[in-house]
């Protein structure tokens, strides 16, 4: 019987061919799904994060670790999918509209999908309509707004006031990071959220959808 802590410790390690073995292996034993997922891949996501707060992880590792979790994911989203188990919500994640970094955003997103969100990925040079439209049909439970220019931080305010005028403040939150941005400006603008990491993102964002 696979031991699911085995799974969670290669997936750490970056391990993606073993973790790829070991999710088949549980899935062929039988063993819950929804368990495999959080006990193996989450678990293991969420040490990442956690090492990478801590600068005991460095990029490159995180970057690893998430193609591990994107290999055992590969095997159990199928099978979420024909049997509708659903995550821990949408996010709609993008940078923002001006902008072209993405490659603090592109770790958000592992840490989103690693903490068990589903993720829908817009890029770089998002339009408040495009979060917007997206955010409506998907019916998002969050949008997720990513900014590396000063400049394009005033697009962060364009995506809040939309989110206002289409009457979803309240039902759709938005949390905003970069390093530019700071808690001070979420509040200015009024996003529900801010973080700093990409770890702190996944924490913020569970955090969010509980209030
Ligand atoms: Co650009 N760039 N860049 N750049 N670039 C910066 C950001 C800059 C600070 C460099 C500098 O002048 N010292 C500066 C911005 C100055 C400012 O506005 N204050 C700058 C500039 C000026 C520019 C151009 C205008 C340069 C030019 O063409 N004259 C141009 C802009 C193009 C555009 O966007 N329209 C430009 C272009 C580029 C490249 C294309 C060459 C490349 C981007 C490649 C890519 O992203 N695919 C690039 C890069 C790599 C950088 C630096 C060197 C590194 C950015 C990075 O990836 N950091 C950067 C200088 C620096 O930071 N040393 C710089 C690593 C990444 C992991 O961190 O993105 O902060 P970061 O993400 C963190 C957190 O911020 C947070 O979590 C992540 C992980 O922990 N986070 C979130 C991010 N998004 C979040 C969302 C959340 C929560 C947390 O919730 C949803």
């Amino acid at each position: 019987m696979v031991e699911l802590k085995e799974i969670a410790e290669r997936l750490i390690g970056g391990k993606s061919d073993e973790v790829r073995n070991l999710v088949k292996k549980a899935l062929d034993e039988g063993q819950d799904v929804r368990k495999i997922l959080n006990e193996g891949l989450v678990a293991g996501m969420s040490v990442v994060g956690d090492k990478f707060k801590k600068y005991e992880f460095y990029v490159p590792e995180v970057l690893i670790a998430a193609g591990a979790m994107k290999a055992g994911m590969q095997l159990l989203r199928p099978i979420m999918v024909e049997r509708d188990i659903k995550g821990l919500g949408t996010v709609v994640l993008g940078t923002v509209r001006g902008d072209l970094h993405d490659i603090g955003k592109n770790l958000v997103r592992m840490m989103l999908e690693g903490a068990g969100f589903e993720v829908i990925d817009l890029g770089v040079d998002v339009s408040s309509e495009k979060f917007i439209q997206v955010a409506k049909e998907k019916n998002a439970d969050l949008v997720g707004l990513s900014a590396l220019l000063t400049t394009a931080m005033l697009s962060m305010k364009d995506v809040v006031g939309a989110v206002q005028k289409e009457g979803l403040k309240g039902k759709v939150k938005i949390i905003i990071g970069g390093a530019p941005v700071t808690q001070d400006y979420a509040n200015e603008i009024g996003a529900d959220g801010y973080a700093p990491d990409a770890a702190s993102a996944a924490d913020k964002a569970k955090e969010l959808l509980k209030s």
